[in-house]
């Protein structure tokens, strides 16, 4: 069956673009451009109503969600160990799975996108700056879960986990988080960017990995 996955550059796409990599699936990536409004256009729309990457489509199966979407790869590639096969370690790392894409990462949309929770500019700018200072202490949560990884977030193989992560931080750089101040989760995230199979996911994205300015 074939596969292929919809993503846009830096996206959280970048979660299961880096899953396929390091599963060595044969996929084709299909760009969309999100700054050009690409996720409204009609064609998309009919792939997923919701207008949103990542999209993965598996021969004639739409898949959309990152989560669902790891899980759909974990048991497609079961050899890759995406996550772990099973046990405490399995149910842990879905704990922080899940977190990461239910807590952080709407967070980080309160950053990115305030428009989308309030009407006025003021009222945007304090949900903005409201969402920045809760995002640092939820990335400061990930730097604990660095700090115990063995070696990656999953443990002994690299995964979904650490691709959310290397996004997730990156992500901060917008926010004004300099990755440096979290060096646990920045010495994991550049390893794992250092993987063959990563940095050419990189290299396609043409994500610059620390977009902090300062
Ligand atoms: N809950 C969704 C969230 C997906 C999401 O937030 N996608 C963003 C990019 S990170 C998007 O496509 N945004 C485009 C838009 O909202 O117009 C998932 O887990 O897949």
């Amino acid at each position: 069956m074939s596969l292929k996955l919809f993503y846009a550059p830096g996206a959280c796409s970048f979660v299961p673009h880096a899953a396929l990599a390091l599963a060595g699936a044969e996929f084709e990536p299909s760009l969309v451009k999100l700054h050009k409004g690409e996720q409204r256009a009609p064609e998309y729309l009919a792939l997923n109503p919701r207008g949103q990457v990542p999209v993965l489509v598996d021969g004639d199966e739409v898949v959309t969600q990152i989560v669902a979407i790891c899980l759909h790869l974990d048991a497609r590639f079961a050899d890759a160990g995406l996550l772990p096969a099973s046990g405490l370690a399995r149910t842990r790392a879905l704990q922080k799975l899940v977190w990461m894409n239910n807590t952080v990462h709407p967070t980080f949309t309160h950053v990115f996108m305030p428009q989308k929770f309030a009407g006025d500019e003021a009222t945007q700018q304090a949900v903005k700056a409201h969402a920045v200072q809760t995002y640092r202490g939820l990335l400061g949560e990930i730097e604990d879960m660095a700090g115990n990884a063995s070696p990656w977030l999953g443990g002994d193989k690299p995964g979904v986990l650490d691709a959310y992560a290397l996004t997730l931080l990156r992500w901060g750089g917008f926010a004004g988080i300099d990755p440096q101040t979290l060096p646990k989760t920045w010495a994991l995230v550049q390893r794992f960017a250092a993987l063959p199979a990563v940095a050419e996911v990189i290299a396609r994205e043409r994500l610059e990995l620390n977009v902090y300015k300062g």
